[in-house]
């Protein structure tokens, strides 16, 4: 199961700046969809984290996303 924990800009050195991420629903198995309104162009962060069944603790991974 991946979650969404955290939107921002920190790549474009605005850490400070984070929107809310909803989970979307996703029409297949295995593949996952969120929404959420960027306010600003630029390059945004989005922190994930993932559950793995039988596994404890969490795995995470981060994406760069451009928004034009
Ligand atoms: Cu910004």
């Amino acid at each position: 199961m991946i979650f969404a924990t955290r939107l921002d800009m920190a790549p474009d050195g605005m850490q400070e700046m984070a929107t809310k991420v909803a989970s979307a629903p996703s029409a297949e198995p295995g593949t996952y969809r969120f929404k959420a309104t960027f306010g600003m162009a630029g390059r945004w962060q989005l922190s994930l984290g993932a559950k793995v069944q039988g596994e404890t603790g969490t795995v995470e991974s981060k994406l760069v996303i451009t928004a034009q």
